[in-house]
């Protein structure tokens, strides 16, 4: 319940509002820094207002939750411009995150005085919409067209000190922060005319829209908000303010309204929903971790190393020989140094990181790991047997984890005589630049373990999803009707490139093809080059291997661009024949409702078994396991959006098996979410 409370500090009136988690602008809020504005204006002994926020940060933006449903007043740009057309000097005291129309609250007060640590940004665009409170005027007639642009159409926050240097922040304060802002009120409480952004004169720097567009390709395929914000922004930018302000007010509405940004509300919320375990209770008290034992020094135990280090967590990383161990140490530095290359880490910061990292070629040096994750290669025999070694190296109540992608975390478990100390930890590759985690929760993984794993997961920026221990999990489970029926397609005459394309349209990042010639394709095969049963059997034996190989699905150039291949043409026709199916011209319609619906139907499975808590859950597994586009919700909300009683009556054309759980939910005209 949000609390709005007033303080003189003399002849400054301090406004605190305490409306926890976020101090977002909902109805109540509103109505209390309204009520306080009203009653200070008249008030002779007021010289100066301060808006101040408790907690962790100022206002996060409006109340997203209230989105779609009606507004009580004041709605958010009638608040804002009354705080604007206030006679006495408002000074914002920012700390934590200004964002959204928290910013344009902070736009809206004649000045600014910011906490050191804190950060300001518009990131409307990421739930599908544009500011809808005067940022979009406010903004570039205080910091100029090309920054306004940059943090509207983009998204991102900046800190306080870039806001000082573009004139947006006023004064930049270390220690007490509203103590800061109070001496500032004071400074100015007399200064006039007080400076109003929207008196401020149109920013002249209007050149710089097409060269945005084409700079920043990859922010208009598909998504709808950026392509409008820019859009709105070169219209408005020669007109006066209340006309730019109206024009604002449409767009905002317009894109609040439409589907893309129904799904990314939805994808926000997932996101948020899916840290929290229903049948866990409030209080278990979460395991403390302070070292990290890391077994692979390949690839992925680099990279999941990367996560923990960065978070200041230091890490025994353990290998079985000298090269190995020095051959993974040296890629995370080299690693570290390329971030460090792009400005967006100090030499320091490298160094305190790889300080850090003790490596080992002996387990026993995990004896005083909290946690141990495994990433070897993928084999029950050999992790059973690493999992029983663990068992008698680890210290008692340490977590024992595998990285594994598909096999059975209960196996490992048994392996040891602490069963409720293993779960799964399944990263994503690259490991130190894939948000989604998969925490598989084995038949005996104990709470506090669980607990652990998901709080950890958020400490080192990771988005967790809970999965019940099946074949591949959410995520691989998921992918494979994907593969298989991607190749099926292929026999009817559909072509690799073609059916990538069909999913980068889509707003995937790639497509099947592609992705299995990142991953490679000798993963999981069987490595009898004589045996030959499918296409790809024909592709592993002869070393077309994906990416690495410079051939796959596709071939690749030295600077690993692809093209579609000759060799894999011939390969398809060599299999086409065979298999005798009837050749056609596949349309991009057919692609997706091929590809695409089986991944629905296997995530309607997955639910059914009780795999996924939740079928957002699966959507925030897809959106950051594998890019699927945020703006159409993840494939359960798209699924939704499709109309589920069109997806079987497809399934069911294509002789599908149908999931129970959809065909009762397309039965009943219910959704997922
Ligand atoms: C806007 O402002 C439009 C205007 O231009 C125009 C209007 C007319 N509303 O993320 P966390 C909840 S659009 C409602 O875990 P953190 C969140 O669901 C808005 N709820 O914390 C969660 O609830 P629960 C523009 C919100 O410390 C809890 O707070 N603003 C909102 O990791 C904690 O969240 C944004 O897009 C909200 N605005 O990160 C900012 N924000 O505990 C969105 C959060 O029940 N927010 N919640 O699951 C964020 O980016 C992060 O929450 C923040 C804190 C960085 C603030």
């Amino acid at each position: 319940m949000a609390r709005i409370a007033t303080e003189r500090q003399g002849d400054i009136l301090v406004i605190l509002t305490d409306s926890p988690p976020v101090n977002a602008l909902g109805a109540d809020v509103r109505q209390g820094l309204a009520a306080a504005l009203t009653e200070a204006e008249p008030d002779a002994s007021v010289r100066a207002v301060v808006l101040a926020c408790k907690g962790k940060t100022f206002f996060a933006g409006a109340d997203i939750a209230e989105f779609g449903k009606p507004m009580a007043d004041p709605i958010l740009p009638v608040l804002a411009d009354k705080i604007e057309a206030t006679e006495k000097p408002v000074i914002a005291a920012i700390h934590g995150t200004a964002l959204g129309g928290g910013f344009e609250i902070a736009l809206a007060c004649h000045y600014r005085v910011a906490a050191l640590s804190a950060k300001l940004g518009m990131p409307e665009v990421k739930l599908g919409i544009c500011p809808g409170a005067g940022g979009t005027q406010r903004l570039p007639r205080i910091a100029g067209t090309a920054l306004a642009l940059e943090m509207i159409a983009k998204g991102e926050p900046i800190s306080a000190a870039k806001a000082k240097e573009a004139g947006i922040v006023d004064r930049l304060a270390e220690g007490d922060l509203v103590a800061a802002a109070v001496a500032f009120a004071r400074e100015v409480a007399d200064l006039r005319p007080l400076p109003r952004a929207s008196s401020l004169a149109a920013p002249q720097d209007i050149a710089p829209f097409q060269a945005f567009r084409e700079r920043n390709p990859r922010l208009f395929t598909g998504a709808e908000a950026p392509v409008a914000i820019v859009d709105l922004l070169e219209k408005t930018a020669p007109l006066a303010y209340a006309e730019g302000a109206e024009l604002e007010n449409k767009v905002f509405v317009e894109l609040l309204l439409g589907e893309q940004s129904r799904a990314l509300r939805h994808a926000f919320f997932a996101e948020r929903k899916a840290a929290r375990i229903d049948d866990m209770a409030g209080d278990t008290v979460e395991r403390s971790i302070r070292r990290v034992g890391m077994i692979g020094a390949g690839t992925m135990g680099g990279g999941i190393s990367m996560n923990f280090l960065s978070a200041g967590i230091p890490v025994t990383i353990v290998e079985m020989a000298q090269d190995a161990l020095d051959r993974g140490v040296a890629t995370v530095r080299k690693n570290y140094e390329a971030t460090a290359a792009k400005g967006r880490m100090s030499a320091e910061q490298v160094e305190r990181a790889m300080g850090q990292l003790s490596p080992s070629l002996s387990l026993d040096d995990l004896a005083d790991c909290d946690l141990i994750i495994e990433a070897v290669y993928e084999s029950m025999d050999i992790k059973k047997e690493l999992f029983a070694k663990l068992d008698r190296i680890a210290k008692p109540g340490a977590i024992l984890a595998s990285n594994t992608s598909f096999l059975d975390i209960n196996d490992m478990a048994a392996a040891t005589n602490r069963r409720e100390d293993v779960v799964g930890l399944h990263f994503f590759s690259p490991a130190n630049v894939m948000k989604l985690l998969e925490v598989v929760r084995g038949t005996w993984t104990a709470d506090d373990v669980l607990a652990t794993a998901m709080a950890l997961a958020r400490k080192i920026g990771k988005v967790p999803v809970v999965s019940g221990v099946c074949h591949g999990f959410i995520a691989n489970r998921m992918l494979m009707p994907r593969q298989d029926e991607a190749v099926k397609l292929l026999m009817e005459g559909a072509m690799p490139h073609q059916i990538d394309k069909v999913h980068v349209d889509f707003g995937m990042p790639m497509g099947p093809f592609q992705m299995a010639d990142l991953a490679g394709l000798d993963i999981g095969w069987h490595r009898d080059p004589a045996r030959i049963e499918s296409l790809r059997d024909a592709l592993a034996a002869e070393g077309r291997w994906g990416q690495k190989r410079s051939a796959g699905w596709y071939d690749y150039d030295e600077k690993r661009a692809p093209t579609p291949s000759p060799r894999v043409g011939m390969l398809i026709s060599v299999f086409r024949a065979q298999n005798g199916a009837a050749q056609r011209a596949i349309t991009a319609q057919e692609i997706i409702e091929g590809t695409l619906y089986p991944v629905v139907n296997e995530g309607a499975r997955i639910l059914e078994e009780g795999m996924a808590q939740r079928a957002s859950d699966i959507d925030v597994v897809w959106i950051y396991g594998f890019g699927w586009p945020a703006w159409r919700g993840g494939p359960m909300f798209w699924a939704d959006t499709v109309g589920l009683s069109n997806i079987v009556a497809s399934l069911e054309r294509n002789g599908f098996e149908v999931s129970q759980l959809l065909r009762a939910k397309a039965a009943a005209g219910e959704s997922f979410n």
